[in-house]
């Protein structure tokens, strides 16, 4: 395990390799990031959720309404997000202590959310809106200092050369297609998809991630010999070193795991990025009613912290550009608790030592052990075994004044005495620096 900000394995040593010296670098800002924005933001955003009396539906819109292209598109038409204001939604990101943004530039329903000159299929072309609003997106991070990333569907229910076979399966035997081709060459769907990364990589600066995800198309299928995945890995690495890749992606060389909607037991050996919806639904749908509350978001970047991992929040803009309300009240209390305790998450990760810390999460930095108390715990002390620092000094971390806590050695663990009082949830963070 590498530490999350020594870059040194386990044990101390020198890193193993060249390639693992590049790996670790390309990976750096991300593990110093820990927390990012998931937007969902398409066609599908104008159902607002609901079609023909489904109130159910959301980013998979067009396959479970089984929705022709030809009617589909008309959806364009509609499109114009005039409330759209990039500069916002980069305020809001860094309000909740975020510091990547990963945006569909393409979700499985084929549509373009920017500017492509591989397709009249997209924002610029076919919608009112005429403009990119990637560009004010990539001005907006720039300025705000924060990574802006591509989400990429691999799956596409309407370009004409990726035949419904490889498409999802779990909704349609044959897979789905809006306008189904039985002649597609799916040799021609490679190269346009390999075509839009690389413009996705050309027009957009800097780029973080290219976030690609086949939603369930290709199962049972060799992904990555029918997309030569390994050609677009190459050129990914050449044009921009320092975008990662997860590993949607079939075929050698991505970067980090992405388990979606849950977070995976104990410390991962991989990098990961645990990706999440703040509500229930990946983009705007004005049914969604059931929302995440700020402690429960923190417990989360906590625990996934704690397993050496980011946190991708996802939330769905409308389709006038603007974002859900629950999403501006809840997110800002999120980072109002970063700004307080955010060393226990941004300058840590996965605790290195043999630590058993029962009553709660534990984070690791550098020099610093936080010790996070997420429930009652009932007694005053608390008995860390396998603790084998000399320490310098343990406190309660509290932004109107640290709290010492008094310790005593007891056969080689380490008793601490709590103050009567724990502080309420979640803030409640014992630190042991050594
Ligand atoms: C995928 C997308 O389908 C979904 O719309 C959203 O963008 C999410 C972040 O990523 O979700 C999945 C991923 C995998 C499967 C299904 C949906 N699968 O393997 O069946």
């Amino acid at each position: 395990m590498i530490s999350q900000c020594t870059g040194r394995t386990d044990s101390g040593n020198q890193l193993q390799s060249a390639s693992d010296e590049v790996e670790l670098e390309r990976m750096e800002w991300f593990r110093e990031a820990k927390f990012g924005l998931f937007l969902h933001w398409g066609l599908y955003s104008i159902s607002e959720g609901e079609w023909g009396g489904d109130t159910t539906l959301a980013e998979w819109l067009m396959i479970k309404a089984d929705i022709p292209s030809s009617e589909y598109e008309k959806l364009a038409k509609k499109f114009n997000p005039v409330d759209f204001n990039a500069r916002e939604w980069v305020r809001v990101a860094k309000a909740a202590g975020m510091r990547y943004i990963v945006i569909t530039a393409k979700h499985h329903d084929g549509f373009c959310m920017y500017d492509s000159k591989y397709t009249e299929y997209d924002i610029l072309d076919a919608t009112p809106y005429g403009k990119d609003p990637m560009k004010e997106l990539a001005k907006a991070c720039r300025e705000g200092g924060i990574k802006l990333c591509f989400y990429y569907s691999i799956a596409d229910w309407h370009h004409p050369e990726l035949h419904q076979k490889y498409n999802q399966r779990k909704f349609h035997p044959a897979g789905f297609h809006g306008n189904p081709n039985p002649n597609a060459d799916i040799r021609k769907y490679a190269e346009y998809m390999k075509n839009q990364t690389q413009e996705l990589l050309s027009n957009y600066g800097d780029v973080g991630i290219i976030w690609y995800d086949a939603g369930g198309a290709f199962r049972g299928d060799d992904m990555a010999k029918l997309l030569d995945t390994e050609s677009i890995i190459k050129m990914i690495r050449e044009m921009q070193p320092g975008c990662l890749i997860n590993d949607r992606l079939a075929g050698p060389g991505t970067d980090y795991g992405t388990p979606e909607q849950h977070i995976p037991e104990g410390v991962q050996a991989k990098p990961f990025e645990v990706c999440m919806t703040l509500g229930r639904k990946w983009s705007w749908s004005k049914y969604d009613v059931d929302w995440k509350t700020p402690a429960q978001v923190i417990f989360n970047l906590v625990d996934i912290t704690s397993k050496g991992g980011n946190y991708l929040l996802g939330i769905g803009p409308k389709p006038d550009g603007s974002l859900p309300t629950p999403a501006t009240e809840i997110l800002p209390q999120v980072g109002k608790w970063l700004d307080e305790y955010g060393e226990s998450v941004y300058n840590a990760g996965a605790i290195r030592d043999q630590l058993r810390f029962r009553e709660g999460i534990a984070t690791q930095g550098d020099d610093k052990i936080y010790l996070h108390f997420f429930k009652e715990i009932g007694k005053e002390t608390i008995t860390l075994e396998g603790y084998f620092h000399d320490h310098k000094k343990i406190y309660m971390l509290d932004p109107s004044g640290n709290k010492e806590i008094k310790t005593e050695k007891y056969h080689g663990a380490l008793v601490l005495h709590l103050p009567k009082k724990l502080n309420p949830n979640p803030d409640r963070i014992i630190v042991i620096e050594y």
